[in-house]
């Protein structure tokens, strides 16, 4: 499994029908995504739990780890390597007791303040974001790209701190100049014309930055 991850794909049940999930996972996934989470807002949990034990052998086989946004009880109940936590879902004590010591756990944070808190209580990755106004999360004010390199110092020298929101080829640069190391691409990726080849490009970008 990667330790050191870079791109981090969601798939997005906003994006992507049911029928087309192991096909863009499997893109995704051929593209070079080293962590992949499930993420099906107002969709109902038989629903989702349909998708995920389609998509899950997917990232198994790939070594990449599966991770599913919210629901940490169904999460550890069809082997998820991971769930991942909004600022309102509750505490990580909360989701480690239903989800068992293995399993990673992470928050989306939207300040220093939020990241700098995650770290502390110990969850074992972040998101940070949004960088940018993003339909994938309509509402949400955007954070801009000041506050990066702080967090990449204070926090993403720890654990994993993957940049969100509204980051797409045409302005990853920007973002990788303000210190990002490590992002999430969502709309970007699910609405390219060949996914597995923009998800490469992206990868392909990624990887020097974040190993250097
Ligand atoms: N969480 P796109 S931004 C799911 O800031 C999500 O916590 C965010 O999608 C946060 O790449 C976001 O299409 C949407 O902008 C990311």
């Amino acid at each position: 499994m990667t330790l050191d991850p870079y791109l981090y794909c969601i798939l997005d049940l906003g994006y992507v029908l049911e029928t087309d999930a192991e096909q863009v996972t499997a893109a995704v996934l051929a593209g070079g995504a080293d962590r992949l989470q499930l993420r099906a807002k107002n969709h109902d949990l038989a629903h989702i739990e349909r998708v995920a034990k389609r998509v899950l052998p997917l990232c198994r086989a790939a070594g990449v780890p599966f991770i599913l946004n919210d629901h940490p009880a169904l999460a550890a109940a069809i082997g998820a390597d991971g769930v991942h936590l909004g600022q309102d879902d509750g505490s990580l004590a909360g989701a480690r007791k239903l989800t068992g010591a293995g399993m990673l756990v992470g928050r989306s944070t939207h300040s220093l303040t939020q990241a700098r808190a995650a770290l502390a209580e110990g969850f074992d990755y972040i998101g940070f974001g949004p960088l940018f106004p993003t339909p994938t999360k309509a509402g949400r004010p955007a954070i801009g790209l000041a506050e990066i390199s702080t967090m990449e110092r204070d926090v993403g020298v720890h654990i994993p701190a993957f940049c969100i929101g509204g980051i797409h080829p045409g302005n990853l640069s920007q973002v990788l100049d303000a210190g990002a190391r490590r992002i999430v691409m969502v709309s970007a990726l699910l609405q390219a014309a060949d996914i597995q080849a923009a998800t490469r490009e992206v990868a392909d970008r990624l990887r020097p930055v974040t190993q250097r």
